[in-house]
């Protein structure tokens, strides 16, 4: 007698089961009617107070003989699932995102297109320190056909006693250095400060990896209209890269590059650790180009090529690399650069691995 019972108290349980299903499938398509009417009206659709006002009346009605902290319990889990959908639902209307846009954005910088499919490169030293420094690096980029040289005039050093750049100096240096070679400049601005008089002497503002979480400076160049080359935080992860380029897009700038330069991980081999596979996420996650600094990443000449060609060949849109007439007197970075017939070397080798795998260039 008492085994009927059991089975039949357990084809209770069964059923109500079914039913306590039933019912919050049928309360999951109610919230996301009101979600929809929420969104059509421009209002948040997470309500502190109407979760209040439900528990409230749970509280009133609950006549036992679970206690209310367990009633809580169970019912903040399921208005959890409905803040669940609204989180997933704002990632997908990130301006940055693929979801937003389909197509690539492709950036038009001193005539190159950049993100259309075809390796753009952007070479230069990691400091600017004189005229005739940058002149001799501009002459070997003009001669390989490029559009492009980046050089640092405001330097954020590990030390305040390294060398801090030339500031405004070297700006005007590169102005020059860009009118006389034909090259756009690339270079680093380090405070909202700077940009009003950095605007008159550059082309593409540069965000440095220690600013990428510095958010009134990202605000600040994502109100301007210069493409921006934003640098990934040394310990950044992805989804905090991609919102710091939202950052820059939620204020109307559109031209956003995004850089990867390694990330800091236990190995010592190098000098940070490239997240090639950092570069297939960023293409899929958003419609921006993505670049790859091998520079920075390595910290170390002899792996410079091979990872400017994994680079390409996951799907880069462009190299960064620095390259100075004499690395062993820089003023920074002085174990990392290439010197010319390096650069030369490693130009050569690039353009042999892209023509043998049919890489447009
Ligand atoms: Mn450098």
């Amino acid at each position: 007698m008492s085994e009927q019972n059991l089975e039949a108290l357990r084809k209770q349980i069964d059923d109500l089961n079914l039913e306590i299903l039933r019912l919050i499938n049928e309360r999951a398509e109610i919230v996301n009617e009101i979600g929809k009417i929420k969104e059509k009206q421009g209002v948040n659709r997470y309500d502190p107070l109407r979760e209040r006002h439900m528990l409230n009346l749970l509280k009133e009605h609950n006549k036992g003989p679970l206690n209310q902290m367990t009633v809580d319990y169970i019912f903040k889990q399921i208005f959890k699932t409905a803040l669940k959908q609204l989180e997933a639902d704002k990632k997908k209307e990130l301006l940055v995102s693929r979801k937003k846009k389909s197509e690539d954005t492709v950036i038009e910088i001193n005539g190159e297109k950049i993100g259309s499919g075809i390796p753009s490169f952007v070479f230069g030293p990691c400091s600017v320190e004189s005229y005739e420094q940058t002149a001799k690096v501009a002459e070997t980029l003009k001669e390989k056909g490029m559009k492009m040289i980046r050089g640092g005039a405001y330097k954020p050093r590990t030390s305040p006693y390294d060398f801090q750049g030339l500031g405004l100096e070297g700006l005007k240096i590169l102005k020059r250095v860009s009118e006389e070679y034909g090259l756009a400049v690339v270079t680093e601005i380090v405070t909202p400060a700077h940009i009003e008089e950095a605007l008159d002497y550059i082309d593409v503002i540069q965000v440095g990896a220690r600013n990428m979480q510095n958010f009134e400076l990202l605000k600040a160049v994502g109100a301007t209209n210069k493409p921006v080359l934003l640098k990934r935080g040394l310990a950044a992860t992805i989804d905090e890269f991609i919102h710091a380029a939202e950052y820059i897009m939620s204020k109307g700038n559109e031209n956003i590059i995004l850089c990867e330069r390694g990330i800091r991980t236990y190995e010592k081999a190098t000098r940070n650790t490239l997240d090639i596979s950092a570069v297939p996420i960023l293409k899929q996650e958003t419609h921006l180009p993505v670049f790859v600094d091998v520079t920075h990443s390595t910290g170390r000449r002899d792996l410079l090529l091979p990872c400017a060609k994994a680079a390409i060949a996951i799907g880069a849109d462009g190299i960064m690399a620095e390259v100075h007439p004499d690395p062993s007197v820089a003023l920074s970075d002085s174990q990392q650069q290439m010197d010319i017939p390096q650069f030369n070397s490693f130009y050569e080798e690039i353009q042999k691995f892209m023509k043998q795998y049919e890489f447009k260039a």
